[in-house]
């Protein structure tokens, strides 16, 4: 087989496979259902799936999904019923926080869709690869605990490899900022609480960040998922920033709820500028 037939191959199986996605889902259409659970990994495992009390309804505006497209996504937030859950509750600053990864963690989006009321929540963005993607949705029900749903967006087409492979750095440097990651357990184990400090300093002179500013009304935010296939809400944790920290040093208490391997996005803000740095960490 010539390079041009095997990638002739490997695009038609893609299209076939997409065909047959869209004939299965409803109505032809691009709406996948999320299962929900309730937030926190230490209920979850106790939660089976079945014990849902909200589910998120994902709908594209396009059929024709391609990586780099501008593309709308709604949301809309049922009951167990399919009822539109129709008031919630903000929690750091926003009424939903989406968290858009491709499934083997190498993209990252957090992202704020705008409640349009009826239960329906909407954003625009844009998938910079070719994929699987799960999109977190974490919103909080007026008078409910915090709630996480799950949902699911394939963007067809070929797959880069990857530019390098992962690493265990613990500092990222990306212009002039140097973030460090500094944990109380130089390896963190199952069900045992842990610190996690990121230190912020400015790579010209190696100094603390003094005043950053808060991002979502705290010094920091955390996202950590656990590298898992299918990714599943249980493999989700969204750490909040301890408060009393020095310059430039943002800390979360956290507890891996099973041996893995784990990614970390930790986004701060700089001079009005969201950075994120991302950090894997192998938990036994
Ligand atoms: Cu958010």
């Amino acid at each position: 087989m010539t390079n041009d037939e095997f990638f002739m191959k490997y695009y038609l199986t893609r299209i076939v496979a997409i065909a047959v996605l869209l004939l299965t889902s409803a109505c032809g259409s691009s709406v996948i259902r999320g299962a929900s659970s309730h937030r926190g990994h230490s209920t979850e495992q106790t939660h089976p799936e079945g014990s849902s009390t909200t589910q998120a309804k994902l709908t594209a505006s396009t059929k024709n999904l391609a990586q780099n497209q501008p593309i709308s996504l709604a949301i809309d937030i049922q009951d167990s019923q399919g009822k539109a859950v129709t008031n919630f509750d903000t929690f750091q600053e926003k009424t939903m926080h989406l968290i858009v990864v491709r499934d083997d963690l190498h993209s990252f989006n957090h992202l704020h869709p705008e409640y349009k009321g009826n239960g329906r929540f909407e954003v625009n963005t844009t998938f910079p690869t070719a994929g699987e993607y799960k999109i977190f949705s974490d919103y909080k029900p007026s008078g409910q605990k915090e709630q996480v749903s799950l949902m699911t967006l394939n963007v067809p087409g070929s797959v880069p490899l990857p530019k390098d492979l992962e690493n265990f750095n613990t500092t990222k440097i990306f212009n002039d900022t140097q973030v460090k990651l500094k944990l109380s357990e130089p390896t963190p184990k199952t069900g045992k609480e842990v610190t996690l400090t990121f230190d912020v300093k400015q790579t010209a002179n190696n100094q603390p960040v003094k005043g950053l500013q808060p991002y979502l009304g705290e010094k920091g935010h955390l996202v950590i998922l656990k590298s898992s296939y299918p990714l599943s809400t249980s493999d989700y944790i969204h750490a909040h920033a301890l408060k009393e920290t020095g310059d430039g040093q943002i800390a979360f208490k956290t507890t891996f709820p099973q041996p893995g391997t784990y990614k970390l996005w930790i986004q701060f803000n700089r001079d009005r500028k969201v950075n994120t740095a991302d950090f894997w960490v192998n938990v036994l």
